[in-house]
């Protein structure tokens, strides 16, 4: 799962709690053979570690950086802000108002530090993991091929009719 030093893809979230959708992520990159470097880092609760984590980001080596966060969700948008690594936002669907706040808080950046925006919840933590792995796939071909035989056994396991 985590693999410092080599992980061309970052996954951060603010709280242990938002663990349960970002595994989505993590696991279709896994499937991918991309490595991740996973953390908790909060832009409430822990400023200095996403400060430090978003300015070292690229001399670490990352490519992309997905970033779940939930509620007041301002980590993708404060780490954008911080790094010119593309940054793809995951909303962790929120107890209170089932992640519209966090969608909102994530979406609605200004002009010039954009957040790539992604579903509310699991299946937008799956597809910020496909994109993290289309984006790096540009410049490394095996990775493609593995990306495309992904999608075509998605596309074999859809039966023509629904089944009882
Ligand atoms: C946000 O607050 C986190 O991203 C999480 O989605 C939400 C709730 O965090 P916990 O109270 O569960 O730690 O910062």
């Amino acid at each position: 799962m985590t693999a410092p030093g080599n992980a061309k893809v970052a996954i951060v979230m603010g709280s242990q709690s938002d663990w349960e959708t970002m595994t989505c992520a993590e696991e279709v990159l896994g499937e991918l053979g991309v490595a991740t470097d996973v953390r908790i880092v909060s832009a409430h609760r822990t400023p200095d570690r996403m400060y430090d984590f978003a300015k070292r980001a690229a001399a670490d080596g990352f490519e992309v950086i997905i970033a779940g966060a939930g509620g007041a969700a301002h980590l993708p948008g404060m780490i954008a802000a911080l790094t010119h690594v593309p940054v793809l936002g995951v909303p962790v669907q929120s107890r209170a108002l089932s992640g519209e706040d966090s969608l909102l808080s994530i979406v609605q950046m200004p002009a010039g530090v954009p957040v790539g925006t992604l579903a509310i919840g699991k299946a937008g933590a799956t597809n910020a993991g496909l994109l993290a792995a289309a984006i790096l796939a540009n410049h490394d071909p095996d990775l493609s091929q593995r990306l495309q035989d992904w999608r075509a056994a998605r596309s074999a396991a859809v039966t023509e009719r629904p089944v009882d």
